[in-house]
């Protein structure tokens, strides 16, 4: 443990530092934090890091190049990298029981993209480069590679589609995954909203992907990953699951057996910062025969590490391993269900009907409302979420038709089941009295509403009252 005014002193001293070259900067960053501890944030994707891990970011590390890995850099003088990277990549593997853990991503997306090129690499490239008989690369002749570059660009994909809660990442056409790889996705049943097992092995028995992604960031159920990986069994494929949205949950031993993924895939993806509650940044976890091309990442497709992330990420890491990280992810679920539970006893339609993670997604067609519409209304009252397509969503990706809700970012300020009940009422108080608006020519807008102001300044004051209860970042004092 720290000294009662440690935390206080550093951020502050800090302050004075930036402020000394650039006020406005010093004034951002000191804004930023009074927003975030005024803001109900119901972002799924969103957390608050610790102040050790917000700390072990603004330091000298910065200033270092380490491409390559732990013990073979292409730069010299990385000794101390090497300390922080060994270290992040020991509590990762430690954590989630995974063989090999690569810590070096900058984002879920430097993630994935890290993890096609290394399944490519492994199941395209090191083929065709033994056919040719070639060491490397450099070694084939010009027609070799002229058809090494056709065959990595003529490989299938199969995801999860975006309106049933897929990531973009995981083969949506207008995202650079759905074009280097020819792309089918499962969505899921119109009826239940869930995924049906049979339909996605039909699609990969037809398609024959060489990779089968599973994972979501608005998907409100747990996923069968033992079931998962005998469909891409059952056809040949790599199995890679992006645990981002619920990594923290799976750290946490919330999910486990058939719904822990890092025993079923042969390659995990995840952002550090989600439920995991760390810095901004991703990670890969894979099984031995993945490492080597894994380890590749940088400088094959990302540019250098960013090693104070690394040592962010130790630090979160180190965190999650802690006991009572289990007791944080059980009450992210718990708060979830009694959000959602809440929200359901008042009338509102949730996609599944309920939610078994930390996520639940609001269809308010029913409240006469785009996403879009409900979003800014629930933002002039002080609720902070993100609109999202609800499977088959006739607003499309852009107005939508839901609202998405999580509840990692609430938990780790304290709240707990009861004021989740609270919240679900102010949640319906504004939906339920917010008006679609039209256009000039009369037609109905997707984007314009009529929310009465003295509705919303109640409920931003209602929800101020309540997290005054509980205070953000309470050992960090600026004044
Ligand atoms: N932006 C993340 C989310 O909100 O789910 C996914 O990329």
């Amino acid at each position: 443990m720290s000294s009662p005014n440690a935390e206080s002193t550093a951020f502050r001293s800090a302050l004075e530092v930036i402020r000394a070259v650039e006020p406005r900067v010093a004034g951002a960053i000191a804004a930023e934090l009074t927003d975030q501890r005024e803001s109900l944030k119901l972002i799924a994707s969103e957390n608050y890091a610790s102040p050790a891990t917000l700390l072990a970011m603004g330091n000298w590390f910065s200033d270092k190049y380490a491409e390559g890995t732990v013990g073979r850099r292409f730069y010299a003088g990385c000794q101390n990298v090497d300390t922080v990277e060994a270290l992040a990549a020991e509590h990762a593997r430690e954590l989630f029981g995974a063989a090999h853990a690569y810590v070096q991503p900058h984002s879920g997306i430097d993630a994935n993209l890290v993890a096609f090129w290394a399944v490519l690499a492994d199941r395209v490239e090191a083929p065709a480069l033994e056919k040719a008989r070639a060491r490397h690369v450099n070694d084939l002749t010009e027609a070799d590679w002229f058809a090494l570059r056709r065959e990595l660009g003529n490989q299938r994909m199969l995801g999860m589609s975006l309106d049933a809660g897929g990531h973009l990442t995981h083969g949506f056409r207008p995202n650079i995954s759905g074009k280097m790889f020819d792309q089918r996705s499962y969505g899921t049943d119109p009826r239940t909203g869930l995924i049906d097992y049979d339909k996605v092995a039909e699609a990969a028995r037809e398609f024959k992907p060489l990779i089968l992604v599973a994972g979501y960031s608005a998907y409100p159920r747990r996923v069968n990953f033992r079931m998962m990986r005998e469909i891409a069994d059952s056809v040949g494929a790599t199995f890679m699951v992006d645990m981002a949205h619920f990594a923290g949950l799976v750290a946490g031993k919330v999910l486990t057996g058939d719904f822990d993924p890092v025993p079923h895939a042969h390659i995990v993806t995840t952002t550090t910062h989600k439920s995991l509650r760390g810095p901004r940044g991703g990670m890969v976890l894979c099984q031995p025969e993945l490492a080597e091309q894994v380890d590749r990442g940088c400088p094959m497709v990302l540019g250098g590490p960013l090693p104070h992330v690394m040592a962010a990420k130790a630090v979160a890491l180190a965190e999650a391993r802690r006991p009572d990280f289990a007791d944080y992810a059980n009450r992210i679920v718990a708060n979830a269900q009694a959000l959602a539970e809440g929200l359901l006893r008042r009338g509102a339609d949730l996609v599944t009907g309920g939610t078994d993670n930390h996520l639940a997604i609001i269809d308010v067609t029913s409240y006469g409302l785009t996403g879009r519409q409900a979003e800014q209304a629930l933002l002039d009252s002080g609720i902070v979420t993100n609109r999202n397509s609800v499977p088959q969503d006739p607003n499309g990706a852009w107005y939508t038709s839901g609202i998405r809700i999580g509840t990692p970012a609430l938990t780790t300020r304290g709240l707990g089941t009861a004021e989740m009940d609270v919240i679900a009422e102010l949640i319906h108080t504004v939906l339920s009295q917010t008006n679609a608006g039209s256009n000039a020519d009369g037609t109905a807008s997707k984007a314009k509403y009529a929310l009465d102001a003295a509705v919303a300044d109640k409920v931003s004051r209602q929800a101020g009252e309540l997290l005054a209860g509980f205070p953000l970042y309470p050992t960090v004092d600026l004044t």
